[in-house]
């Protein structure tokens, strides 16, 4: 079984800004810079010809490149237990076609459709027990983050494994967008 996702990379350029974000928020599990990642679509355990499968759609989808802006921070779950802090995106609708075509391109191989909607985002830091406080004076410190605009012009299938030192994640595969 393979654990997968699919996922847009970001420049180096734009995961030293986000890396430049860290710290303050005592209980906060930093995402490794090189892990730094736009998530498309979690796929989950999938057997080795079904990630065939997925590979072989993937390498269908036709979208165009575009640029992406991150803009601002902000955290999932409550006030009181906040879970995750992220980055987020600049508004972008050719982000939501693309997302769109991964999506339908995965139900065609036979996955359930994801039902939540796309809410593009990078995580910075997994969050257990952060104090209310801190996380209020990371949103107001690092509320007017921006990053890029950088060009997108591939997707990435990547492969998630599961360790004691945190996932690692192995790009297996990166298709273009059109120019
Ligand atoms: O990009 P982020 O960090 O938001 O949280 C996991 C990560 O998302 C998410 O997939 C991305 C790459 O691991 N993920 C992990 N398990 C998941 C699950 N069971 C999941 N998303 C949905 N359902």
């Amino acid at each position: 079984m393979l654990r997968l996702f699919v996922a847009l990379d970001l420049t180096e350029d734009v995961r030293q800004r986000l890396a430049g974000l860290a710290g303050g928020v005592p209980g906060a599990r930093w995402t490794e810079p090189e892990n730094l990642h736009l998530t498309l679509r979690f796929i989950g355990e999938v057997p080795e010809d079904q990630a065939m499968d997925i590979d072989a759609a993937l390498a269908e989808v036709r979208a165009p490149a575009f640029p992406l802006v991150l803009d601002g921070v902000g955290v999932y779950g409550s006030a009181r237990r906040a879970r995750v802090l992220w980055a987020g995106v600049e508004r972008s609708e050719a982000l939501a076609h693309l997302q769109a075509k991964v999506e339908s391109a995965l139900v065609r191989c036979g996955l359930p459709a994801e039902e939540r909607k796309f809410s593009p985002h990078v995580t910075l830091a997994r969050l257990k027990d952060a104090p209310p406080d801190r996380i209020g004076r990371f949103l107001s410190d690092r509320g007017l983050f921006r990053a890029g605009p950088m060009a997108v012009e591939h997707f990435t299938l990547y492969r998630s494994h599961l360790g004691n030192g945190g996932a690692v994640y192995e790009a297996l595969r990166e298709y273009p967008l059109a120019a």
